[in-house]
């Protein structure tokens, strides 16, 4: 069905929407049975990578010179990792640090977020482990003591990880406290229900399936509008100097 040429897809300087209908497959190197919709990366001026990877059973990622995190949004995959393979279904994740040479096989059809980005690493600090978990297992969190805006951080509060991924859950009606400018970018994809983000100077309405960029200070701010509640998964840059990616 055509849509004569319309779309809530966006692209501005500072931030990205893309809605499910202008999605484009790719495959990247080393996929099998397995297609990629790359939501952003450095050609846009991302200091990461996120893509969603559609998954046929027994379809395989293709590697990554950089560390990775995988959420599974749909179906389940196995994470081989040293001889060891682990089940994640839905809702479960894995973060697999720069260099551990692994594989992600899916056991059946499904859909799984993927965040690959560059490790900086730290003097002073061992680089982060292996971890393979799930949301279930990680405590929520009143954002700004709103118990109707619920946070859960799937990583580690430590110092080694220079990237944060963590879930929010909004009850309808419940929205951020503030207009938020800060250093960090964003990733987000919306998992559940939906509402209005404001990005820069503009408001969209958005719902699940979407993804969104935001850049370093972007504005921003979403509420949550309809009769259940509105989820996201959101990626930021995470406890590193601002002045850490200038080249020396
Ligand atoms: O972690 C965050 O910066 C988060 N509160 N931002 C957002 O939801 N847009
Ligand atoms: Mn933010």
């Amino acid at each position: 069905m055509h849509n004569l040429g319309r779309t809530r897809s966006s692209q501005q300087s500072n931030h990205l929407l893309l809605t499910a209908d202008s999605f484009v497959r790719t495959t990247l190197p080393g996929m099998k049975s397995c297609s990629a919709v790359v939501h952003v990366g450095p050609a846009l001026g991302a200091r990461f990578t996120e893509y969603t990877a559609e998954f046929e059973a027994a379809g395989e990622l293709g590697g990554t010179t950089a560390q990775r995190f995988i959420f599974v949004i749909e179906g389940a995959v196995q994470v081989q990792v040293e001889g060891k393979s682990s089940e994640v279904r839905a809702r479960g994740y894995a973060y697999l640090p720069e260099g551990l040479r692994h594989r992600v096989v899916a056991n059946q059809a499904g859909r799984v977020a993927v965040i690959e980005k560059p490790y900086q690493a730290l003097d002073s600090f061992e680089p982060p482990r292996l971890i393979i978990s799930n949301e279930d297992a990680v405590c929520s969190q009143p954002l700004d003591d709103d118990p109707a805006l619920q946070v859960k951080h799937l990583l580690p509060d430590e110092m080694s990880f220079d990237f944060a991924v963590n879930t929010m859950v909004y009850q309808p009606g419940a929205s951020l406290s503030m207009v938020e400018m800060h250093v960090m970018e964003h990733g987000l994809i919306m998992l559940e229900g939906g509402g209005i983000y404001r990005l820069g100077d503009s408001w969209y309405p958005v719902t699940a399936g979407d993804f969104i960029w935001m850049g370093p200070w972007c504005p921003q701010w979403f509420g949550a509008i309809g009769k259940v509640p509105a989820k996201y998964l959101i990626y930021k840059n995470w406890n590193r100097h601002p002045l850490a990616d200038l080249p020396r």
